[in-house]
């Protein structure tokens, strides 16, 4: 038995291509639905934080990611869950929003702009900077 205290990892993933970032639009819960995020998920107990992306991304957009870098910052939540972001790139498919209401691929400015207008999931925002940085240097 454990004390049931284990931190569940998340995993999401900075998918860009050209200079642009995928973002995903939440549904539930309802608290932040509307809100665009990282697509990505929870961990399997013991899935290594590549392998849980990989499995995420073909599951809610149907393509193959290779995952790459972790970004700077990481977030804790409430669940106990902890949420961490991996740079990514496109294998093979296209994007197809299979459990967001819709995608969108922005550039630095668009992401600058809708975090100032509030409209990203609030933990996701802890990255705006970095991901703005490697957006102009693409
Ligand atoms: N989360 C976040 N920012 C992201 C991705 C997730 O803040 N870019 C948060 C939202 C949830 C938690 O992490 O509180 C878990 O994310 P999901 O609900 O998307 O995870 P799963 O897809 O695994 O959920 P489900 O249990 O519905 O399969």
């Amino acid at each position: 038995m454990t004390d049931g205290a284990e931190i569940r990892l998340v995993v999401a993933g900075a998918v860009m291509r050209s200079g642009r970032l995928l973002l995903a639009q939440r549904t539930y819960p309802p608290e932040v639905a509307g809100r665009w995020e990282l697509p990505g998920g929870k961990a399997e107990p013991g899935e290594h934080a590549a392998a849980a992306l990989r499995r995420e991304l073909a599951e809610e957009l149907g393509v193959v990611v290779q995952p790459g870098s972790r970004l700077d910052a990481e977030v804790d939540l409430p669940g106990p869950m902890r949420l961490i972001a991996l740079r990514a790139t496109l294998v093979s498919g296209e994007p197809v929003a299979e459990e967001h209401s819709a995608l969108r691929w922005v550039d630095a400015a668009e992401l600058r702009q809708m975090a100032a207008r509030d409209e990203l999931v609030a933990a996701d925002t802890v990255w705006v900077a970095q991901l703005c940085a490697l957006l102009d240097s693409t």
